[in-house]
């Protein structure tokens, strides 16, 4: 029987309390990130480093105490190991050459993508020796329709109309690179929980801009297919799934991809979010804006979340990550309202 209030929740088994963490809990609103980020050089450097990512995967959680810890990486870094290098622009993001035809998903190298991405497993076996026997190891990776989306269009972007108009043009090319990313993420989610995660969290961004008749097909799918295969292979693990943005198709993605869980983003209203697939158990979902405003507005927004779902199945959370400009004194005042909120309040 595990102690972490965190897979006791997963594994709806009735936590002792309310397990919480923070998306991007690690990252730059903290100066002992900055720290270790300047000594790296660059952010991939960081990455693929595993004593500095292990150094700071840990930072946040010797700060505020929280149920989890998340690897210390990036969803690009799969693409990166596929061949398609990705480079860090100081101040703008990433960047990758723009893959855009059957040609250029024919390039991607899947053999001997567990060795380019060794240090990262490495890190997971750091994290996993560093902390104490409450808090869980959390592993995560990019879903497929979000890292493809920043591999065709070649960085950040607030549409992603080349990989949403690729999707269009040629559906095959399209599912073949999608199809890739799948089987790269269950080989590199599958090598995390070797190294010692016992959560994985898959991050789907952007599965808010696809259409519905896509959502289907390039999130839930996807998604579906990952989790089964993971699941093959270790009955037990928690898998939770954020598809950001996905409003009116929530409820299908909860109910299809076989997902332990939904992190929800800051538009699901709680007690919405609660009723919709009573099977499942629901992350999130507070402003990460109302942390950097902090004070009243902070514990207000908090509190209406905390009595809006139950403590059985909620593990408290961000509806996105931190921004850079949160005061790491709000995210202690959080943390602090939240070991000592009771329910009833
Ligand atoms: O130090 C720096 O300047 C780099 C900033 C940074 C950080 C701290 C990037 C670049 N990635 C990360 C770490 C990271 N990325 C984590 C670490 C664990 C933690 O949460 O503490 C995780 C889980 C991610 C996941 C990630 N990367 C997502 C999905 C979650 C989300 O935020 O939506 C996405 C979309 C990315 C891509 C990415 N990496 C970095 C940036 C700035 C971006 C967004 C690019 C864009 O769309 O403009």
């Amino acid at each position: 029987m595990t102690e972490k209030p965190l897979l006791q929740t997963l594994r709806r088994m009735g936590p002792s309390r309310r397990p919480f963490w923070f998306m991007r809990q690690a990252g730059r609103y903290l100066p002992e990130y900055r720290e270790v980020r300047a000594e790296a050089g660059d952010f991939l450097a960081l990455c693929y480093n595993p004593k500095l990512a292990a150094e700071v995967t840990l930072q946040p959680w010797r700060r505020f105490g929280t149920d989890a810890v998340i690897l210390f990486a990036d969803i690009l870094l799969v693409p990166d190991a596929l061949g398609q290098k990705v480079a860090y622009v100081e101040g703008d993001g990433p960047r990758l050459e723009p893959l855009r035809d059957a040609a250029g998903v024919a390039k991607l190298q899947l053999e001997g993508l567990e060795r380019r991405l060794a240090p990262v497993f490495e890190t997971v076996a750091k994290i996993k020796a560093g902390v104490d026997e409450k808090t869980a190891v959390i592993g995560f990776a990019g879903a497929p329709w979000t890292v493809v989306a920043y591999m065709v269009e070649g960085g950040g972007s607030v549409q992603f109309a080349a990989p949403r108009l690729w999707a269009y043009r040629d559906p095959p090319a399209f599912q073949a690179l999608i199809d890739v990313i799948a089987e790269a993420t269950v080989r590199y989610l599958a090598a995390q929980v070797r190294a010692g995660a016992e959560v994985l969290q898959l991050f789907d961004t952007w599965a808010g801009l696809l259409a519905a008749s896509q959502f289907r097909q390039y999130c839930v799918e996807p998604t579906r297919k990952i989790v089964r295969a993971l699941k093959a292979e270790f009955p037990s693990l928690p898998i939770i799934g954020f598809p950001k943005g996905a409003n009116a198709v929530l409820g299908d993605y909860a109910r299809e991809t076989g997902v332990d869980a939904i992190s929800l983003d800051v538009q699901v209203p709680p007690a919405v979010a609660a009723t919709l697939a009573p099977s499942v158990a629901l992350q999130g979902n507070l402003d990460p804006l109302a942390v950097v405003a902090g004070g009243e507005r902070m514990t207000g927004e908090t509190g209406q979340i905390l009595r809006a779902i139950p403590a059985a199945r909620h593990v408290f959370n961000l509806g996105h990550g931190f921004l850079p400009e949160t005061p790491p004194a709000h995210v202690e005042a959080l943390a602090k309202m939240l070991r000592e909120w009771k329910q009833g309040e």
